[in-house]
């Protein structure tokens, strides 16, 4: 990529519990990774937790990755998503219903965005603890654009039966 191009530092959350979760989501990391026009930075280890929403479904891993990127964020999105189709995610209509591969765009670099197709930072961001503590992981003294420390919003949210897995698993 151009050394010109202005880059932003943005951050998307890898979910899912359908099939091997743990596998998918180590196969949409190295998809990031391939990507042309982002680079990627730290990756979160693998969580897992119950179901937030409705209960009959399987429990979920989840991930937060860092990346770089010239991509304007509606770019940005449309790749993820193109990324969760390519594992097999099947939209049902279900909020909250199970998914192979959820990819949000939880952040971007310091914009506040909101349009029928994008909500930065991500609306569940202050209060799921399956974000909060990979993005811990990660970056532990960012803060989102209105100044609100990560470390501070954690503290707030317990980890509530959130658990680290090992990558071996
Ligand atoms: N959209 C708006 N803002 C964003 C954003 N920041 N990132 C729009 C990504 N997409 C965004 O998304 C629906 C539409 O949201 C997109 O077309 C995009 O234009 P979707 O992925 O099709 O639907 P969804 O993910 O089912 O909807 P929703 O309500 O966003 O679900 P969530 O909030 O992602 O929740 N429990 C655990 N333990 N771990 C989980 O990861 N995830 C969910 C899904 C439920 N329970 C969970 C977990
Ligand atoms: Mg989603």
């Amino acid at each position: 990529m151009s050394p010109r191009v202005r880059r932003v530092r943005a951050f998307v959350g890898l979910g899912g519990n359908l099939g091997d979760a743990a596998a998918t989501l180590h196969a949409a990391i190295a998809a990031l990774r391939e990507w042309p026009q982002i680079d990627l930075g730290a990756c979160s280890g693998l969580y897992r937790s119950a179901p937030l929403g409705p209960q009959d479904q399987p429990d979920y891993h989840n991930a937060v990755a860092e990346l770089f990127t010239g991509l304007p964020a509606d770019a940005l999105l449309a790749g993820l998503q193109r990324i969760e189709l390519r594992f097999g995610r099947e939209r049902t209509g279900v909020r909250w219903g199970p998914r192979t591969l959820d990819l949000d765009l939880l952040l971007y670099g310091d914009a506040v965005i909101g349009n029928p197709r994008l909500t930065v930072p991500h609306p569940g961001l202050r209060e799921r603890a399956f974000i909060l503590y990979p993005l811990h992981e990660i970056a532990p003294t960012l803060a989102l654009p209105g100044g609100e420390r990560i470390s501070d919003l954690l503290e707030r949210v317990p980890a509530d039966g959130l658990q680290r897995v090992d990558g071996s698993e």
